[in-house]
């Protein structure tokens, strides 16, 4: 195994969403949000390449948010919370209607935390799965109750198509590169509430804005 792989640790991916959580006040900060999903892309790409038009559309969503980042506002993209002021009081946010910001922040944002969900929803079933399990069923379940309400039916087709070539339960918990069945299914139980944490105040963030249908 390289060092890079080696490097690759679904602990460390879930790690950088506790990080993600600004101690005093609770912002959720972007540049960990970002090494939280390009950690999830490459966890995704490692589950074969039938994933990546999975992942490409995350990839895209990320490399958006970089580029807010090295901007010359970069400093409003520091969290979550100054994204929404920033973009909201700079009227830089379609709300009805995709027209002049297109990808805003907040747009770009918001489909990566509606993914986000689909994941939560994905690896809490996977923890508490047996050894008869299917993850290709864990999966479309997770799908169904969240990310698919928000995609046209081509895209739930093609979703649905790659999630019957995902790995085993056994394979899968190697891919994450965490040690045991055991050892993940611990890791799970503590790194989860972490993940929900950033989803829930995104979510009450969004809300309290009106922001959740963004076009
Ligand atoms: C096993 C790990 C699971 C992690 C799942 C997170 C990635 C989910 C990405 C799904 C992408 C499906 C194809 C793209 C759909 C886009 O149209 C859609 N994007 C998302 C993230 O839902 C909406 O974006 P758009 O078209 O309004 O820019």
């Amino acid at each position: 195994m390289t060092a890079v792989e080696e490097k690759f640790s679904l602990t460390e991916v879930l790690s950088s969403f506790k990080a993600c959580l600004e101690k005093e006040n609770q912002d959720v900060l972007m540049d960990y949000y970002i090494s939280g999903w390009k950690g999830l892309v490459r966890f995704m790409n490692s589950l074969g390449a039938i994933f990546s038009f999975v992942s490409k559309d995350a990839v895209s969503k990320i490399q958006i948010m970089e580029a807010f980042r090295k901007s010359s506002s970069g400093d409003q993209y520091r969290s979550l919370q100054s994204m929404v002021a920033y973009e909201l009081k700079a009227k830089l946010v379609d709300l009805n209607k995709r027209a002049e910001h297109s990808n805003s922040g907040c747009r770009t944002i918001l489909r990566l935390h509606r993914a986000l969900r689909w994941l939560q929803l994905f690896l809490e079933k996977l923890r508490t799965s047996t050894e008869n399990s299917k993850t290709s069923v864990l999966c479309t379940e997770a799908y169904n109750d969240s990310l698919a309400n928000y995609h046209p039916w081509i895209i739930r087709k093609t979703a649905m198509v790659s999630f019957y070539a995902l790995p085993a339960r056994n394979t899968f918990f190697e891919v994450m590169n965490v040690g045991s069945i055991e050892d993940v299914v611990t890791m799970l139980g503590e790194a989860m509430p972490y993940v929900s944490q950033v989803y829930d105040i995104t979510q009450q963030l969004y809300a309290q804005h009106n922001l959740l249908d963004l076009p």
